[in-house]
């Protein structure tokens, strides 16, 4: 990778540099913490170098970041909120560009860390995990005027289930590019048992029954965060995946990765089930924001919103797997199996669970 310092210095960051560590812990980027000092004040900044196997069009992902936030940062205003701590505040670099490319085509952005903050990687209550359902619905809120369709759609099909199992989980299996295939015959027969599944929020929008909205679509507790002293969520963070999408999306993707009993990695899938509590509490915490403006089959949808989203992501880790892991990042050899098995073990409880989750969507009052 370049001298982080020579990325560094591109940006308009005040003070002098103190330290810059690796940090964070996504699938995608590498991120990092940039302390400077000013006056004896201390400034710090997220540097992030974007995927750019993943994310193709940078300059469309940076367009959209840019349009978000700005407009985050006016509702915020007028709600009497602080837009400094609310919304992300990205830097430009000296020449004014929105990111900074190196001469190796390494793709890097930058924006202010929010002080006195913290983020989970996992769920410790059914508070917190409401508190975060409620970010993101005012997340959905604010961004409820912006233009939908303005956004560029930087991954096309993101959450097009069918077309995640069509255009890339059977050509994988097909392919079976490092002869995978053989040991994770029971994953396979899962995913292909649940083909029927994967049309359905594609049908809905396409017979005009779901809106499509502004979307976060990563939707993972560790994306929003929280005020150190007061636990409140106070900001929804990493802003690649925004684009046209539906609500139910950003539901599904919550629950699935923070009404799990255990992490997404668990290789003890006894471990995993789904915590109807914190099913509940989240989506109390999310229909109060954004409950009102949502239509009834949003609402009869959330329930399977959430098994669905769970499903596609086990899918897509099963295809990375079968393809010899070349999307998300890996600890071990065996992890986006893991991580797979551990995905349908979820599925596999929501499916056992579908009709109290639909009673708890049901009986939620916003
Ligand atoms: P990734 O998921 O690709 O690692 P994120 O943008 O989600 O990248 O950032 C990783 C972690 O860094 C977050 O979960 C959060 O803990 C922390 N973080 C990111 N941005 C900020 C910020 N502006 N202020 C405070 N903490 C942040
Ligand atoms: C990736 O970057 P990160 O870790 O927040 C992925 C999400 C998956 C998630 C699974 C751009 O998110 O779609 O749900 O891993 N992001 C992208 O943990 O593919
Ligand atoms: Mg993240």
């Amino acid at each position: 990778m370049e001298d982080i310092k020579i990325v560094l210095d591109s940006f308009r960051f005040k003070g002098e540099l103190i330290k810059c560590e690796p940090f964070g812990s996504g699938h995608i980027n590498s991120t990092f913490l940039a302390e400077y000092i000013e006056d004896g004040k201390v400034r710090r900044y997220v540097v992030q170098r974007v995927n750019t196997n993943v994310f193709r069009d940078i300059d469309g992902l940076m367009d959209n970041i840019f349009a978000v936030t700005s407009f985050l940062r006016g509702v915020i205003k007028e709600n009497g909120g602080n837009p400094n701590r609310e919304t992300l505040h990205f830097i430009k670099t000296f020449d004014g560009k929105n990111y900074y490319r190196s001469e190796n085509g390494d793709c890097f952005r930058a924006y202010r860390f929010v002080d006195n903050s913290k983020s989970f990687d996992s769920c410790d209550s059914a508070e917190v995990f409401g508190k975060s359902g409620t970010a993101f619905g005012r997340f959905q809120r604010y961004l409820s005027d912006f233009p939908a369709t303005s956004l560029n759609e930087t991954i096309p099909d993101f959450h097009n289930t069918i077309s995640r199992f069509e255009n890339e989980f059977i050509p994988a299996l097909e392919k079976d590019a490092v002869g995978r295939a053989e040991a994770c015959r029971d994953e396979i027969e899962f995913v292909i048992a649940r083909k029927n599944d994967c049309s359905r929020f594609v049908n809905l929008i396409k017979e005009g029954k779901l809106p499509i909205r502004v979307t976060h679509n990563d939707t993972k507790l560790n994306n929003v965060i929280f005020d150190e002293d007061t636990n409140d969520a106070i900001c929804v963070i990493d802003l690649d995946t925004v684009m046209p999408g539906l609500a139910l999306y950003d539901f599904g993707d919550s629950i699935r990765f923070g009404a799990n009993t255990a992490a997404e990695d668990e290789k003890d899938i006894s471990k995993v089930k789904i915590n109807l509590d914190y099913f509940k509490a989240y989506a109390q915490g999310f229909l109060s924001e954004a409950g009102k403006s949502f239509n009834q089959c949003e609402i009869d949808n959330l329930a399977f919103s959430a098994k669905l989203m769970t499903f596609e992501c086990g899918m897509r880790f099963l295809t990375d797997y079968l393809n010899g892991d070349t999307y998300f990042r890996i600890a071990y050899p065996e992890h986006n199996l893991v991580r797979a098995r551990s995905q349908f073990a979820l599925v596999a409880d929501m499916e056992k669970h579908m009709d109290e989750m639909e009673k708890i969507i049901a009986n939620i009052e916003y």
